[in-house]
């Protein structure tokens, strides 16, 4: 990463939030990076069950460093689950944790955690409820209290749907958004660990696919995926790193704070900026996909192998494996904005951004875009290479979670002849697009009713509904 753009001032200020000892060592890469001023570019915080595993980290400040003192979690997330909801001061520190200290003014926040832990699978799924209820869930009470002055108590109770959908629309503008990146597992961490990750990712997910949540995007990095590509690298490069955990940790942190500082210089005839940033990464909901192509200028001739890097980086992942826009039954996902975004090293002249043009239209032909597609270049000294980004959301997992984590496993061991497992069966996760639908409101405590319960309720007082809705945050 180039000196300039690692000191720029980010596009979208935000606040990192590492759970477990995976989610925290990757918030402390985070936590590295500084301003040209010397400050911190991102607010960073680590929850984690015990003292011991926060002293290891070296960046984050002492004081985000957040202990449940529940003395470790045993790898084990529905064991881990059940403690977070039975011990009182557990309970209490999560919500101290989300309500006090994670008190920042950033829109955006990201939850990291490696799924597969008992700590960070468990915490961040409480920490993505809490965050909700805390943050956002009031903003569409107090919309709503408006309303009902604005237009009267017998206009709400004869358009109580309209008036609740409303007020969620117009209170939504201004959530807090959450990012969430969990990474999954190894598949040597055997089938008992891959289970409970296939079971919370899916929880996960369909939390990051309810619009009535705070989730506005997820990520699920691959252990696996960094594993084989860290046996590939040079011996040079092994040295500069611990182990294939490091190595993915610097590689998810160095992705998002390259994207986040490049989208903020500008200065040529083609400008990717923040707020299209913005709009790309927190509008909408889904799967994150990035793409990533990095090659040294001098390999380059002209501006059409600019275009080329482009297409090759959307028809591939970054941090996982590839993602299938289109499922076995030939339906294709959806995707939202889309986002070009080039760092071009100035040793060469490419012109002045055709070949971002032209990938703007290849784009088209590749992906099945219903918004706005966000790109631009930027020309800084970055290592004598060129690197480009592509960036979209769609309704779509990584091939492995697709697929199902434990059938890959057993398909894996039984290709092997190592060993014998019975079937476990375990549902393929599914696309899930999740509409704004009755039981996603009723999770709000906005209750969508049937048009006969809707008669029945509307023969209650105006207070007695009001008190109908669960604002017990
Ligand atoms: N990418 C990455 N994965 C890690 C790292 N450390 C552990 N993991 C993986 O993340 C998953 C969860 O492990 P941990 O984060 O150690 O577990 P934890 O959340 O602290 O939970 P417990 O210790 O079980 O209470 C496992 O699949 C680990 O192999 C790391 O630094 N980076
Ligand atoms: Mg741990």
């Amino acid at each position: 990463m180039t000196k300039n753009l690692t000191f720029n001032q980010p596009a979208m200020d935000m606040t990192m939030v590492g759970f477990g000892q995976a989610g925290s060592r990757i918030v402390d890469e985070l936590a590295k990076f500084h301003t040209a001023k010397g400050q911190q570019t991102y607010h960073c915080f680590a929850l984690n069950s015990n003292d011991g595993d926060l002293k290891g980290l070296k960046f984050i400040d002492p004081k985000n460093r957040i202990s449940l003192e529940l003395g470790g979690l045993g790898k084990n997330p529905e064991k881990a689950m059940k403690i977070l909801k039975t011990d009182d001061q557990a309970k209490s520190k999560m919500n101290h944790f989300i309500t006090k200290q994670l008190n920042t003014d950033d829109q955006h926040v990201i939850f990291f955690a490696g799924l597969g832990g008992g700590t960070g699978t468990a915490t961040i799924i409480q920490a993505i409820q809490d965050f909700h209820n805390h943050y956002n869930k009031p903003k569409i009470e107090q919309v709503l209290k408006a309303m009902i002055e604005q237009f009267s108590e017998e206009t709400y109770k004869e358009k109580k749907n309209e008036f609740h959908q409303r007020a969620f629309q117009i209170a939504s503008e201004n959530f807090r958004k959450l990012g969430i990146v969990a990474c999954i597992p190894l598949r040597k961490d055997g089938p008992d660990v891959l289970r409970q990750v296939n079971k919370f990712a899916q929880e996960i997910w369909s939390l990051a696919n309810d619009v009535t949540k705070s989730v506005a995007w997820v990520k699920f990095p691959d252990n696996q995926f960094f594993y084989e590509q860290f046996t590939k690298l040079p011996q040079s490069k092994k040295n500069e790193l611990d182990n294939f955990r490091d190595y993915a940790n610097k590689e998810i942190a160095k992705t998002i704070h390259h994207i986040n500082t490049a989208a903020n210089i500008g200065g040529t005839s083609l400008v990717l900026d923040s707020q299209d940033l913005k709009r790309a990464w927190w509008e909408h909901q889904g799967c994150l996909i990035i793409g990533k192509q990095e090659v040294p200028t001098a390999l380059l001739n002209s501006h059409a192998d600019i275009t080329k890097l482009f297409k090759t980086a959307l028809s591939k992942s970054h941090l996982h494996g590839n993602v299938n826009l289109i499922n076995k039954e030939g339906e294709v996902s959806q995707v939202h904005h889309a986002g070009l975004l080039a760092i071009i090293d100035r040793s060469k002249d490419f012109g002045n951004g055709a070949f971002i043009e032209n990938a703007v239209e290849e784009l088209h032909e590749m992906l099945p875009i219903s918004g706005t597609v966000f790109s631009g270049y930027i020309e800084e000294s970055n290592n004598e290479n060129v690197t480009v980004y592509t960036f979209y959301k769609a309704k779509v997992l990584p091939e492995r979670l697709e697929k199902g984590l434990v059938e890959e496993y057993q398909q894996y061991m039984k290709e092997n002849k190592e060993l014998q497992f019975t079937a476990a069966t375990i549902q393929t996760i599914q696309e899930d697009a999740t509409q704004i639908d009755a039981e996603a409101f009723a999770d709000l405590g906005i209750h969508l009713l049937s048009e006969e319960q809707e008669e029945v309720k509307n023969e209650l007082s105006i207070k007695d509904q009001l008190d109908g809705f669960d604002f017990s945050f």
